[in-house]
């Protein structure tokens, strides 16, 4: 597969509980570089535009209050086949269905308030990339 980037937000539940470097420790155990990280307080614009792909589900509305609600850190991971190896430790997005050790297994409150986002494509993962850092913002 080779050395890929995926995006990833730590979500407002996570931030909250001051839970940022329990799930950095748990990306870096697991071989992925946080090669861009920045906190930010996402306007429920820009969680919408972020989120349009899940503008037809009945929880977007509730989906993006949400991550307005409080500051999120974003971040580009680096590794080998980062994006499928993000998702694993990462977990399910019901933390009741998610393997034992991951992110969302230790962490998550709920389906909807999961700790985590992480792209689920190299084309998603390069547009949410996109979205949130210019190229000199990446630093590998
Ligand atoms: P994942 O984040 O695992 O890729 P998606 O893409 O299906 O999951 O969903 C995007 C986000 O929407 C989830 N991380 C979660 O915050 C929220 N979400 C998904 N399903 C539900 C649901 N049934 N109720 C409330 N929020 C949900």
């Amino acid at each position: 597969m080779g050395i890929q980037r995926t995006f990833s937000i730590i979500k407002p539940d996570a931030t909250r509980r001051n839970l940022t470097g329990k799930i950095n420790a748990k990306f870096e155990d697991a071989g992925l570089r946080i090669v861009a990280q920045k906190r930010i307080h996402m306007t429920l614009a820009q969680a919408g535009e972020f989120y349009a792909v899940h503008k037809e589900r009945p929880f977007f509305g509730e989906l993006c209050e949400f991550m307005a609600s409080e500051p999120v850190v974003v971040q580009v991971l680096e590794g080998e086949d980062a994006i499928a190896k993000n998702r694993l430790v990462m977990g399910a997005t019901n933390p009741a269905d998610a393997a034992a050790g991951t992110i969302r297994a230790e962490f998550a409150e709920s389906v909807g308030e999961n700790s985590v986002h992480g792209s689920d494509a190299p084309e998603t993962a390069a547009e949410e990339i996109a979205y949130f850092f210019s190229g000199l913002e990446l630093v590998g």
